[in-house]
């Protein structure tokens, strides 16, 4: 039977579309080489002193205020330059964070002076500039985001967050004992464990909220899609509201698969007037000392005097988006009323609830998102009485370690939820693809497995520049899956490019209850979207775990990138640049959820649908957009397709015999894990 199936497989590699192509890289010149040698300079050691003579006394000679006509717009770097000399800067070596409306305020001062230099010279001065001058996380991310948005530096590949702020990614017990040994100028290897003990049931998922690639993930989104980010810079987010929607609706989804793995209930919503019941106690030190806020058990929400947010205006807030939702449109700053009852309502409720500088009314709607985090990063010292750092809240680097994380976001998506509820359902020929069927899907056996995993502490212990680094890495457990491969046999009356959608959902609740497909939907994960050519005829289109289109790769280390660098400018090898290069996407360990030893089930849904239709950029059908779209969108182009994310699974499901069509297909999984692997 298998040589049968075999030799049928092989009889159709004529057809075989395999995978995607990866498209727009380039062989670097060596302008590129020494831009992409720069930038790894500049963030090296970030918290000491810069150690690259050149670059420092490319900063010290510069002068920006004698420069402005090399800024397309110099108000922000004379701005900052004043705050500079009159020493009114967040000090180095103090923490900074986005949600302090003066931190924010100056690095986006840096971010617009280096965004807006009108050339690379000008630009590098300025970093060199900046670089041992201004608070050091400021500089990284004011760095990181121009550098992934200027033209001159695209393709640019910038060190795993992970390595430049190693503090913000292991936790306390790591970094002591990672002291110890470079105090002994000793390699080492320190093994993390995960925060909370077995006591504590949010323990079992604690791997998935510290995993380093998903915070990562996470910190790059918000990089790419920053809610400061304003029209003037010229650069345009399509849909940017829908993808906060979208990512953080993924993020909880597969929180909860995870959760469902471990035998834990979904997350439930928070609520302002309800004690908190999980308390949270992070474990972690900042670089410059002091431990991130802990939260004990059965906290309730506090008013803030700094910034000025009480718990009764975020309950205000909340009925007046309802509200909004309810009528189908919101209201304006100027008293009008906007339309939210169609697709593209969803984006301007994103905007509304992040807030971004996009949204229709701040100050009616205000920052429920952005409030949230800061009233659960700051609830343990509302008043500010004991000094308290921020919490892991007020970082995107850390927010998901805390399960109060999910429960706030899980909150918001159930307002957006409210919205897409309100919308008309798909009606069948909507959702059908004529004269194509999809016959079966096959896919390997799904395992996943724990592995270990190194991270660089070399940026997060201080040292001199006459000790020779020694090696200090953290070890941490980490989820991966075996690679896997679905095989999508479809049928088509003609030739056709279609778009595939890959999902995956839980198919038994906490209790055991088969779960309906109509609530099944919110759990829904998407595995992976792309296009395939299809003949008239039978079409096998196999596709691989490793080409999704939602995850990246691991990412390259700081050493690597160091040294390849290095390699290419001698010509010893090829750096190939992408320029749509994402640094944001979800890591490709973390695809599958964990699943049970014993083996738990798991729906998988496909879907097919026209392309010709759907398509919106004009890009070769395999275009891969820098590897990550379906969290990420793209950097340089549209969003790639017209229907609303999550698409169909985004809106209600009446009838399930309606709704499921022959382009689609259900089948059972079944994802077991492997200790032993
Ligand atoms: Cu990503 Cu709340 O937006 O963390």
């Amino acid at each position: 039977m298998r040589a049968v199936l075999l030799l049928l497989l092989v009889g159709f590699t004529a057809h075989l579309v395999v995978g995607r192509v990866t498209r727009g890289a380039v062989p670097a010149d060596k302008e590129f080489l020494l831009k992409q040698k720069e930038i790894l300079q500049l963030l090296n050691k970030v918290h000491e002193p810069n150690r690259f003579k050149e670059q420092v006394n490319l900063g010290n000679s510069y002068d920006p205020l004698a420069n402005l006509g090399n800024y397309k717009k110099a108000a922000a770097v004379h701005q900052l330059v004043k705050l500079y000399n009159n020493g009114a800067l967040l000090p180095r070596g103090e923490i900074f964070t986005l949600f302090r409306e003066r931190d924010l305020e100056e690095m986006i001062y840096l971010f617009e002076a280096l965004f807006y230099a009108n050339d690379w010279n000008t630009f590098l001065s300025t970093a060199c500039w900046a670089r041992d001058r201004i608070n050091e996380g400021q500089f990284v991310y004011a760095l990181s985001v121009a550098v992934l948005h200027r033209e001159d530096t695209k393709g640019v590949v910038l060190p795993p967050a992970y390595e430049i702020y190693p503090h913000l990614f292991v936790n306390s017990e790591v970094i002591h004992q990672a002291y110890k040994a470079k105090m002994r100028q000793e390699a080492a290897v320190v093994r993390m464990n995960f925060t909370g003990t077995i006591r504590n049931p949010e323990q079992r998922v604690a791997y998935f909220g510290e995993d380093i690639g998903m915070n990562s993930h996470h910190s790059h989104w918000h990089m790419d899609f920053p809610f400061w980010w304003k029209p003037e810079y010229g650069v345009e987010k399509d849909r940017k509201g829908e993808l906060f929607y979208y990512m953080h609706h993924q993020l909880i989804a597969r929180f909860d698969l995870e959760r469902l793995s471990n035998n834990l209930p979904v997350v439930r919503p928070l609520d302002w007037e309800k004690p908190i019941v999980n308390g949270f106690y992070p474990q972690t030190t900042y670089r410059k000392g002091g431990e991130f806020p802990a939260r004990p058990d059965n906290f309730y929400f506090q008013d803030l005097e700094t910034p000025y947010i009480k718990v009764k205006h975020m309950i205000a807030y909340s009925q007046r988006i309802r509200e909004a939702i309810a009528r189908g449109v919101v209201l304006t700053k100027s008293g009008e009323l906007y339309s939210i009852n169609d697709t593209t309502g969803i984006n301007t409720l994103g905007e509304l609830i992040e807030p971004s500088v996009f949204s229709r009314h701040r100050e009616y709607y205000g920052a429920l998102h952005n409030y949230g985090h800061i009233l659960l990063g700051r609830i343990t010292d509302p008043k500010g009485k004991f000094n308290m750092p921020p919490g892991v809240m007020e970082h995107f680097e850390t927010a998901t370690r805390d399960p109060a994380f999910f429960r706030l976001h899980k909150y918001i998506d159930n307002l957006f939820k409210e919205h897409k509820d309100h919308l008309p359902h798909y009606t069948r020929d909507e959702l059908l693809l004529p004269g194509v069927s999809i016959n079966s899907v096959e896919v390997d056996e799904l395992v996943t497995y724990f592995e270990d995993f190194d991270i660089d502490l070399l940026n997060a212990l201080d040292d001199t520049v006459e000790l020779p680094d020694v090696e200090i890495k953290a070890r941490v457990r980490r989820l991966n899956h075996r690679p896997f491969t679905y095989t999508i046999n479809l049928n088509s009356d003609k030739d056709a490019t279609v778009i595939v959608r890959v999902f995956l959902g839980p198919k038994y609740d906490w209790f055991g209850q088969e779960i309906p497909l109509e609530k099944k939907r919110l759990y829904m994960i998407e595995l992976d979207k792309f296009v395939a050519k299809v003949s008239a005829g039978q079409t096998p289109i196999q596709r691989k775990s490793s080409e999704s289109s939602v995850t990246i790769p691991d990412r390259e280390t700081t050493k690597v990138l160091v040294q390849r660098v290095k390699d290419a400018l001698e010509d010893k090898t090829t750096w190939n640049v992408n320029k749509d290069l994402r640094h944001c996407g979800f890591p490709d360990r973390l695809l599958l959820p964990k699943g049970k030893k014993e083996g738990m089930p798991f729906t998988l849904f496909v879907m097919v649908t026209d392309w010709e239709k759907e398509k919106v950029n004009d890009v070769p059908y395999d275009y891969d957009y820098g590897g990550s779209i379906s969290y990420c969108g793209t950097l340089n182009h549209k969003y790639p397709d017209t229907q609303p994310m999550g698409y169909p699974f985004d809106r209600r499901i009446e009838n399930v015999e309606e709704f499921l069509t022959p382009n689609m297909y259900v089948k059972d999984v079944v994802i077991t894990h492997n200790d032993a692997e």
